[in-house]
């Protein structure tokens, strides 16, 4: 075995390999050094920035404020005016008719010079149980009277000075 000869040939391959590597090194950086002095295109790196734009639905709540008006309760409690008149012992309405629980004003005038008249209200012409008794008018002379009309019936009214002569039928509707 010949070590030198061995010697020789490894010192050749380490020299065949530098040589490749050097090679090698030298196309590395002629290939870099041209990359480099290449001039750069624009990399026109489409960047398709998908703008999400996050439509913000402000969804405006509407407060609806239903400015809570003031019921109008239909329990209004009506008023109905009345004009009777009494003259030669009699009413000049015979039928009085008015809405159920009705504040009624009545507006009593007697004609009838020297007597004394009034108005009065009953359940029936039994005139025993009274709903309304109005006060004495002597003739001439005004009066005006002020009640609540019973529930819905008729009834009956009349004058306590002439029961027989002066009476009629009170209607509630
Ligand atoms: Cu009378």
């Amino acid at each position: 075995m010949n070590w030198s000869l061995i010697i020789v040939k490894i010192k050749r391959g380490n020299f065949v390999s530098c040589i490749f590597f050097l090679l090698f090194v030298i196309i590395m950086s002629g290939a870099i050094i041209s990359c480099r002095s290449s001039p750069r295109q624009p990399t026109t790196t489409s960047s398709t920035t998908t703008q999400t734009t996050i439509t913000s639905t402000t969804t405006s709540s509407t407060s609806t404020t239903t400015a809570t008006q003031p019921t109008t309760t239909t329990q209004t409690t009506q008023t109905v005016t009345i004009n009777l008149e009494a003259q030669n012992v009699d009413f000049s309405e015979h039928t009085i008719n008015v809405p159920a629980l009705a504040i009624v004003t009545l507006n009593f005038t007697n004609n009838d010079s020297g007597l004394t008249h009034n108005f009065a209200v009953y359940t029936d012409s039994n005139a025993t149980s009274l709903i309304f008794r109005g006060s004495d008018i002597t003739g001439p002379g005004k009066v005006t009277y002020q009640f609540q009309a019973p529930q819905r019936g008729t009834y009956f009214f009349r004058c306590d000075h002439h029961p027989t002569a002066m009476w009629g039928t009170f209607v509630v509707q």
